[in-house]
């Protein structure tokens, strides 16, 4: 009659992500990817019954935590959110690192993270600051035009960071958290219009994350973003995939070098600290954040609550 859940929540800069430490789905074996996509085909329910409402919101990121396929590794990962799985997630390798801290299976010091879209070092430096080297992160397209119903013109970037993100530099909005209304909707046409116009990264991949950058509030940060996630919730970090495509423009552009330190404020003010490093293709970014555990918990899901998986549409 009833499934438990184990979760641990946490939030990086703002941004949650929930833990999943038992209950999980049994994936079967094979590849992340493939398991990925067993739980987008197999286990929707379980995806949202953790993360959408009325146990979760919009902008909950969940994290199942998976036995390593390599024994260097200390876990895999697969991150999801209100609408799907995602690739690889940035505040929530952060946040997935203070938790294994918390349940003290890691000390300080170096460990490996397994993603769908390859493998991540993660370097928790004490119980909540953590410094990790995403994927392989590039530019794939230089400034892109896309016609936006009601809006206009709008030219950025296309840039893979371990998701899909158009970066856009040049645009008259005010990066202020009283807009986030505002921002929302207009990022989600610019998303809109580019699936629209067919607009997408590397094999037709859709771009799924917007990103608009400003000038920081804090005059000790480089930029400040706001960032639009898939299912039109915005991130309150500054979003560690999107920094790390950021960087990977910037470092393109010749605008940074590799050891310089760039600081991306988020739309809440919360910081992320980045550098690159050149390799063929691309760049591995390399992004420092903070995260505290904020709950612990289990999810009862009920056969009788009509509501046990979550809303969904
Ligand atoms: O930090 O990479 C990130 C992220 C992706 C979606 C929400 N946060």
């Amino acid at each position: 009659m009833v499934q438990r859940i184990g979760v641990i929540d946490s939030n990086t800069g703002g941004e949650p992500t929930r833990v999943v430490i038992s209950g999980g789905p049994n994936l079967g074996s094979g590849s992340l990817i493939d398991q990925r996509e067993r739980l987008r085909t197999q286990f929707d329910e379980f995806r949202s019954a953790v993360v959408n409402e009325p146990r979760g919101s919009d902008v909950m990121v969940g994290a199942l935590l998976l036995p390593p396929q390599s024994p260097e590794a200390v876990a895999g990962v697969i991150f999801f959110n209100n609408v799907g799985p995602l690739g690889m997630c940035g505040h929530g390798t952060i946040g997935v690192a203070v938790t294994l801290r918390a349940l003290k299976r890691i000390e300080p010091g170096k460990h490996l993270l397994e993603t769908p879209v390859g493998v991540v070092e993660f370097e928790l430096l004490n119980d909540h600051e953590v410094r990790f080297s995403n994927v392989l992160s590039y530019r794939f397209a230089k400034d892109v035009s896309v016609d936006v119903p009601s809006l206009g013109s709008f030219t950025g970037d296309i840039a893979w960071g371990g998701n899909w993100f158009f970066l856009i530099n040049d645009h008259s909005f005010d990066l202020k958290l009283a807009n986030v209304e505002e921002l929302t909707s207009v990022t989600w046409k610019i998303r809109k219009a580019l699936a629209a116009q067919g607009i997408c990264g590397a094999n037709g991949a859709e771009i799924d994350h917007i990103e608009l950058f400003g000038p920081p509030l804090d005059p000790s940060n480089d930029s400040r973003n706001f960032v639009l996630c898939p299912g039109k919730a915005y991130d309150r970090s500054p979003c560690g995939t999107g920094t790390s495509a950021k960087l990977a423009c910037l470092y393109e552009d010749g605008k940074l070098k590799p050891g310089d330190l760039f600081r991306q404020e988020s739309i809440i003010g919360s910081v992320f600290a980045g550098s690159v490093q050149p390799v063929e293709g691309g760049v591995i970014p390399t992004i420092t954040g903070t995260a505290f555990v904020n709950a612990e918990s289990t999810l009862i899901l009920n056969a009788n609550d009509p509501f046990r998986f979550g809303i969904r549409p």
